[in-house]
């Protein structure tokens, strides 16, 4: 999560010719979207679990690839929603799509195709854009399911390209990033060279807090969290203070929690804050305070402090 980019392609922008262009993520939840960003930026970026639904905003990442800037976004699943915090969320990723040059919709191959993805493609044909697709997860599945599914999915809807990657183990990824540079349009790089992501360091705190929340807590848990930044001092030792608020939808939620004698919530803050120690590369105060706010999914202002636009 460090907003210093430490890639090998990080240094001047070059100055011959060059290319730029925004490749979206999109695709049902679960299917490694977030992992594929991180290990095409190098970095975590963009929080990852093994629960569905787990990206909640747009995340950008700047990749520099010789003469091209890659902007990638990350986008939360789309799936049927049911609160307006989720309405908000299937929107973000969609306006992700709609302002890409290319989409990248990625399915994890060892699923297979459900009525959720059949959906998503739909709309994807009916957008009309230029599509990819992208096989995740080839680690779990044989090669001779892989075909059938690829086939199966461009006779739904034509892809300019298909390809076959483990976002886990990397497997494919350079080859795929190859035939992405090529497709983008050419033009001036839009961010600086040095620069990771947009993402204020505020919100890289908040994440990490909601990335330990999902996964030490189950069941509705970390569909009832919300998390954001109060308040971020730097101090004169270097280090950061960072106060974060816990918003939870229910007051049980609230107790799990907490666990037996604040147990659970003191893991949470050990674990986020070793994270963001090593991704801030400073020393870290990190505060978390539960508050018990019911119906937070529903409130424009808590979406909007997540970036989110609200679909209404
Ligand atoms: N075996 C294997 N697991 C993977 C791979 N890519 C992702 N995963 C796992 O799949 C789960 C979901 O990964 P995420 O990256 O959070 O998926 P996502 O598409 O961003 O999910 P949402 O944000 O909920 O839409 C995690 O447990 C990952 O570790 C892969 O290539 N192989
Ligand atoms: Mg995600």
């Amino acid at each position: 999560m460090s907003t210093e980019n430490d890639n090998a392609g990080g240094g001047p922008a070059p100055s011959g010719p060059t290319r730029c262009g925004f490749v979206a993520l999109v695709g049902a939840p679960n299917a490694g979207k977030s992992t594929l960003l991180n290990r095409i930026a190098g970095g975590r970026l963009s929080i990852v679990s093994a629960k569905p639904q787990t990206t909640r905003f747009r995340v950008l990442a700047i990749v520099p690839r010789g003469p091209v800037q890659i902007l990638l976004v990350d986008t939360p699943g789309i799936f049927a929603p049911r609160r307006r915090l989720d309405r908000a969320m299937v929107h973000a990723a969609w306006t992700g799509a709609a302002d890409a040059d290319i989409t990248l919709l990625v399915v994890d191959a060892a699923r297979g195709i459900g009525p959720e993805l059949r959906e998503i493609v739909e709309r994807l044909k009916a957008a009309g854009r230029p599509a990819m697709l992208v096989l995740n997860k080839v680690d779990l599945v044989t090669p001779q399911k892989l075909l059938p599914l690829a086939g199966e999915l461009n006779a739904m809807l034509p892809f300019a390209e298909t390809f076959m990657v483990s976002a886990e183990s990397g497997d494919g990824v350079e080859r795929m990033l190859d035939a992405i540079a090529a497709a983008l349009p050419e033009g001036p790089w839009l961010y600086p060279p040095e620069d990771m992501t947009d993402l204020p360091e505020r919100m890289l705190a908040a994440e990490a807090v909601r990335e330990q929340v999902f996964e030490q807590t189950h069941q509705e848990v970390p569909y009832g969290v919300s998390v954001e930044t109060e308040s971020w001092q730097d101090r004169p030792d270097g280090s950061a203070r960072i106060e974060v608020i816990v918003y939870v939808e229910r007051e049980g939620q609230r107790a799990i929690l907490l666990g037996k004698g604040g147990a659970r919530i003191k893991a949470i803050g050990a674990a986020a804050r070793k994270v963001l120690e090593a991704e801030l590369d400073r020393r870290v105060h990190l505060f978390l305070h539960v508050k018990h706010r019911p119906g937070w999914a529903e409130e424009g202002e808590r979406l909007r402090a997540l970036g989110l636009d609200d679909p209404k």
